[in-house]
């Protein structure tokens, strides 16, 4: 007993005297890669940062809600952008179930939700208010949609919950879901012209907030358990009778086997924080400067090594 006891504590005072740390494995870290731009762009460039580290990386393009269940079997290794309004179910369904962590939040504050361009306004004045803009449903009919106002709401691997909502509110709209961000904003291009009312779903940070300047509908505001239990928020027999989070968070996640398996890159991945403005520029690279997003995460790292080079240094 007294043995091992001196042979540990010399062990730690060596390892704390030297930082010498266990080697990351040589296996790929699995990155996964979904359907918008800063995600695609921020996941490149993290896996670009972990090759500077030493570690290998791999990419899979996967659904954006199935990939909790995918860290938590440890198949991906982790994920750069858990937005709360879009995925904050998913991920806290996988935590408690166990096997997928929680490696921090980024700087950037978030927000998913019903959009419009400001022209909109215009057509609209109530607007934000949720309750003008159902008042002013006739102003965005389409033939598609008859007398019914059109949204046009983001891919359904988002789960955005829009025809729920405009149930749940008694919403003169019908709920259109397109296939690719790339159509959210075609449906905004298209409309620039003519300065045409439209509402779609968009987020913040984005590109979209440089090129059309525009505001988030206003809906009862988010409560905690408004996608889980009927009597939170204003109908009482309904979920999804709220907004989205108007602050909302954007998280890492890891699986909870990566640590051990990768203690240098894991602790890489905690020390990462990107700001709004970064993941707006990272969206836009793409966007609006049509980059390949390999390219645009080799512009990102060029232009900004003092970012990012302190959280390698840091890692030790
Ligand atoms: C998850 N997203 C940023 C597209 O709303």
């Amino acid at each position: 007993m007294k043995t091992t006891a001196l042979l540990s504590a010399a062990a730690l005072a060596f390892a704390s005297s030297t930082a010498v740390f266990a080697e990351d494995s040589s296996d790929p870290i699995v990155i996964p890669i979904h359907n918008w731009s800063s995600q695609i762009v921020m996941s490149n460039v993290v896996g670009q940062i972990l090759e500077a580290n030493g570690n290998n990386v791999e990419y899979v393009t996967t659904d954006s809600q199935a990939v909790y269940e995918s860290i938590r079997l440890g198949d991906v290794t982790l994920e750069l952008e858990v937005w709360e309004g879009a995925f904050g179910a998913s991920f806290r369904a996988a935590l408690e179930k166990g096997g997928i962590v929680d490696a921090g939040d980024h700087d950037a504050v978030t927000r998913e939700d019903w959009w419009y361009p400001m022209w909109t306004k215009e057509s609209c004045p109530g607007l934000p208010s949720w309750e003008a803009l159902n008042d002013c449903a006739e102003v965005f009919a389409t033939a598609e949609t008859g007398d019914k106002g059109r949204y046009l709401d983001g891919p359904v691997d988002w789960l955005k919950h829009g025809k729920e909502r405009v149930e749940a509110l008694g919403m003169n709209f019908t709920v259109i879901n397109a296939g690719s961000a790339a159509a959210l904003w075609a449906e905004i291009g298209a409309a620039e012209a003519d300065k045409k009312p439209v509402v779609v779903f968009n987020w913040t940070p984005n590109f979209a907030e440089a090129v059309w300047p525009g505001e988030f509908v206003e809906f009862p505001e988010w409560v905690d358990g408004c996608d889980k239990d009927p009597a939170v928020g204003p109908n009482p027999d309904a979920l999804y009778d709220c907004g989205n989070p108007a602050t909302g968070y954007l998280k890492k996640a890891a699986w909870d086997g990566m640590e051990g398996k990768w203690p240098s890159a894991y602790k890489v991945l905690t020390n990462i924080s990107f700001t709004n403005p970064q993941i707006a520029e990272m969206a836009k690279l793409v966007d609006v400067d049509e980059m390949e997003p390999e390219e645009a995460a080799e512009a990102w790292l060029e232009a900004n090594p003092d970012v990012w080079k302190s959280w390698l240094s840091s890692g030790s």
